[in-house]
């Protein structure tokens, strides 16, 4: 309630359109809830199709205007000003991201704070360091490539990691010289709409940023737009292959996706025990298990299975539910009452299918959406906890005999996201990491982002890659120039 009313004044409830705060054209809000509490936050705008228009006629308008006059330097040293106003009010942005999403308030201080910033500074430092080649042809030419910015970006983002994913996608986006409209998810609008104050107080010119909170029907107006020029999402596999779908309606859109995952964490039986402990329960309990990297599918080779076992019961019950404003919490609610009950379905089925539950299994407390670390062991490759994601706190622990079964069996997934491994051994670490098939490997260590290695996913878990290079390429046309000389020009 302290926090309630210490933010009260504060919350943003708007669409930023044009540098300008206004209400959706239908007048129709939608609420955010505290997911710790179920309590209603505040009532939020409810950005219409009407509304997309008018934010992608400004941004588009800013792309063919004043935004395209800006040098790299100038976008760049925008950027940065506005990772300074992030740096000088990450304690507030930390509390409101941990009030509107759950997740422990030393987690948003620790990990997601830092990371936002850093990729605000990385990609600014990147804005003036893209650029084309000269490259020789036949005959009389010159010939050279621009790398020009896309256009209109769309962008539509999930409420795992809202600070995080809006960074990942507005930094490349706008060093790129793109302009942008950004729908935030419904679950968690309010440190979008902060960070859109920093935006307009940073100097970003008009229609440059902005940013229209609401629904899926939001997003899909955004996406379906024919003056968007390229889309960039994440959220579930679902959705992504609909936007996927739709990207030739009314055009052609360039699409990113990033998506779902059951991403295979292999415990090989020469590991040093406390880290495979820690390393999988971080994998996989971190962000309570909203992540789409999370190390779900954990293998263990039958020589320290039971050890193994027994460990991660033991140690999965040590985590602390609770208030995540409350310091010491190291696990919140759930976003919502949907993926708590989601996740709860999947500890039905997975009593249900034969796995053996070892700690966990039920909702915690009767107020607000937290459910406990759970751990499953003896899960089959065939059941549905070990095939589809549950993005919540759920180990499942299936045995192993030999390499080249795990690497067979943790390729046998419709998705690709990430893996782990860990072992002693640097040649079988090396062997199973290129036979993954999935975007990132971790070798004793996990979930280890920075902003400057790419992100994204093999089949079902995506398209394009995020962060790095890659990031910024996204947002890139490359175009060839052509220049007829005279014969006689070296
Ligand atoms: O996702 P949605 P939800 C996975 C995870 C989770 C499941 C469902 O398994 O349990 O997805 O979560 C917007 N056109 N991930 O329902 O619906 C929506 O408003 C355009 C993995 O929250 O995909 C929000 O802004 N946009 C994931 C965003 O898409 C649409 C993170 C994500 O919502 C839309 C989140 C539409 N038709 C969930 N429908 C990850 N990869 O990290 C919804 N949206």
């Amino acid at each position: 309630m302290f926090i309630r009313r210490a933010f009260a004044s504060k919350f943003r409830t708007q669409l930023l359109i044009n540098n300008q705060w206004v209400n959706s054209s239908t007048g129709k809000t939608f609420q955010t809830i505290n997911p710790a509490t179920e309590e209603v936050i505040t009532e939020v705008q409810y950005g219409s199709p009407a509304d997309i228009d008018t934010a992608v006629n400004a941004a588009r308008a800013a792309f063919d205007g004043p935004w395209r006059k800006y040098t790299a330097v100038q976008r760049a040293n925008l950027l940065y000003k506005l990772a300074d106003l992030i740096g000088k009010h990450k304690e507030e942005l930390a509390q409101l991201e941990s009030l509107d999403n759950g997740k422990p308030i030393s987690d948003a201080k620790a990990a997601d704070l830092p990371m936002v910033e850093n990729v605000y500074r990385y990609y600014a430092g990147y804005a003036d360091k893209v650029f084309g080649k000269t490259i020789p042809m036949n005959g009389p030419f010159f010939t050279y490539t621009r790398l020009e910015p896309k256009g209109v970006a769309g962008q539509i983002i999930p409420w795992n990691f809202p600070l995080a994913m809006q960074a990942w996608k507005l930094a490349p986006a706008l060093a790129a010289g793109c302009t942008v409209v950004l729908k935030p998810a419904e679950q968690t609008p309010l440190s979008a709409l902060r960070v859109g104050e920093l935006i307009v107080e940073a100097g970003f010119p008009a229609g440059v940023v902005n940013i229209v909170p609401g629904h899926g029907d939001t997003g899909a107006a955004l996406a379906v737009h024919p003056n968007v020029d390229k889309v960039a999402f994440t959220g579930s596999t679902e959705v992504g292959l609909e936007i996927m779908r739709n990207s030739g309606i009314n055009g052609l859109r360039r699409v990113t996706l990033e998506l779902g995952g059951k991403s295979p964490n292999i415990i090989l039986d020469d590991a040093d025990m406390d880290m495979a402990i820690a390393q999988s329960q971080f994998g996989l309990f971190f962000n309570q298990g909203q992540c789409c990297i999370a190390g779900s599918r954990v293998f263990v080779q039958e020589k320290i299975y039971d050890e193994f076992v027994k460990l991660s019961a033991q140690c999965s019950t040590g985590r602390k539910l609770g208030n995540p404003l409350d310091p010491a919490t190291t696990q919140g609610p759930q976003v919502d009452e949907a993926q708590m009950n989601k996740i709860l379905h999947y500890i039905e089925l997975g009593k249900k299918e034969g796995a053996k539950l070892l700690s966990g299994g039920k909702r915690w407390g009767n107020k607000g959406y937290f459910v406990e670390p759970t751990v499953f062991a003896d899960v089959t490759d065939n059941m549905s906890i070990a095939k589809e994601e549950i993005f919540g706190p759920v180990m499942s622990i299936l045995k192993f005999k030999t390499i080249d079964e795990v690497i067979e069996r943790a390729n046998n997934s419709i998705y690709g996201l990430g893996a782990g491994v860990v072992t002693k051994d640097l040649e079988k670490s090396i062997k199973i990491a290129h036979s993954l098939r999935t975007g990132t490997v971790y070798v004793n260590c996990y979930d280890v982002f920075t902003e400057s290695t790419p992100f994204g996913g093999y089949k079902q878990s995506g398209v394009g890659r995020e962060l790095g290079e890659d990031g910024i390429m996204n947002y890139l046309e490359s175009k060839t120039v052509v220049v007829k000389t005279s014969n006689d020009t070296l």
